[in-house]
């Protein structure tokens, strides 16, 4: 019986049956004293035997069930140091945020300071102290996506943080704000409801329109390559005077026409020189203080940087999409 115990459990039933107060040995053990002395003495010493020899066998089973157990965890725990290590799936970055840092990456180099402003706005820092009238389009329900509590809305450009930076900073004001905006579109190759923008100012005594160009031209060169030229067309936008759209020449034709760009230019923000009433709004003097603001679209970048025909893929998820950006950016 004990020689047959496999578990520590098994061969604790064991003991009480050989050894226990109910087992034939206690009861021999029991009955010792209705013997007279010397068989006492004889059956007693017999008894001692017997049980000592039955403890050793219990502590030899306990012994061999021991090791055993341990063999089987050690079995189970053993590694094949051999073996080929399993390679972890690395993640990348999103070729989104690949191409947005690197655009800030450019501003700061040239001493400009990252802002950030809620992606929930106000009427009055997404509209009226940027100068857009209660009846410009933007402002209805056709164009803009309000959040229903107290005319919130989710921002439609990153100009908001331009406000939000002047009401709270005096000048000189040097800040990039990258980040994502929202619009009411009818979605399609070109046009997101949700995408990206960084938006940019500088207000200080003695800017210029020849600063907005020169900064721009710069910025463009950084990033396409040093023979990129800017081509500025008259453009409005309520909140600069001028405004502008800019494009840069194509870095594949340089300016001839191909698949990449159709007519060799390359559409990619909205400038101009900061509106004096937008100043005012923000308790700066216009008399004092000018500047320039600019607000360039992060997957038109992208989509150029990376030859993409249609940025919704931006936004799929695709895996096979994504793993193409495995190692790019920081
Ligand atoms: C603006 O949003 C202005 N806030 C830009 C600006 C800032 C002008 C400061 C003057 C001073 P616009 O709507 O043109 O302008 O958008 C700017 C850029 O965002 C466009 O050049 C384009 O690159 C990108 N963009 C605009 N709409 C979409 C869209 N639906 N999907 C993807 N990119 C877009």
């Amino acid at each position: 019986m004990i020689a047959k115990a496999d578990s520590s459990g098994s061969l604790e039933a064991a003991k009480v049956t050989v050894l226990g107060r109910k087992s034939p040995f206690s009861r021999v053990q029991r009955s010792l004293g209705s013997f007279g002395p010397e068989d006492r003495k004889r059956l007693g010493m017999a008894a001692n035997e017997l049980r000592d020899a039955l403890q050793a066998a219990l502590d030899e089973r306990r012994r061999v069930l021991a090791e055993t157990e341990e063999a089987r965890l050690l079995e189970g725990e053993r590694i094949d140091v051999t073996l080929p290590g399993r390679r972890l799936r690395m993640g990348s970055l999103h070729p989104l945020t690949i191409v947005e840092d690197e655009m800030v990456g450019i501003f700061t180099r040239m001493g400009y300071r990252v802002e950030e402003g809620p992606e929930i706005e106000d009427e009055w820092h997404n509209f009226e102290a940027l100068n857009i009238p209660p009846d410009h389009p933007a402002r209805t329900l056709k164009d803009s996506l309000y959040v229903d509590v107290d005319a919130l809305l989710l921002r439609t450009e990153t100009s908001a943080v331009q406000i939000r930076t002047m009401e709270t900073q005096p000048p000189p004001v040097y800040i990039v704000a990258p980040g994502r905006v929202y619009r009411r579109e009818n979605p399609d190759a070109t046009h997101g409801s949700v995408f990206h923008q960084v938006e940019g100012l500088a207000v200080d005594e003695g800017i210029s329109f020849a600063d907005l160009k020169g900064t721009l031209e710069m910025f463009a060169r950084e990033l396409f390559g040093p023979g990129r030229r800017i081509r500025m067309n008259p453009d409005y936008f309520p909140f600069v005077e001028p405004g502008c759209q800019v494009a840069v020449s194509c870095f594949k034709c340089d300016g001839a026409g191909c698949a990449v760009c159709g007519n060799g230019w390359i559409e990619l923000l909205g400038a101009g020189m900061v509106h004096p009433t937008v100043l005012e709004n923000c308790r700066i003097d216009p008399e004092r203080y000018t500047g320039f603001a600019f607000g360039i679209g992060v997957e038109r970048v992208a989509m150029v940087r990376y030859g993409v025909t249609d940025l919704r893929v931006f936004f799929e998820g695709d895996v096979r999409f994504l793993q193409q950006f495995q190692g790019a950016g920081a």
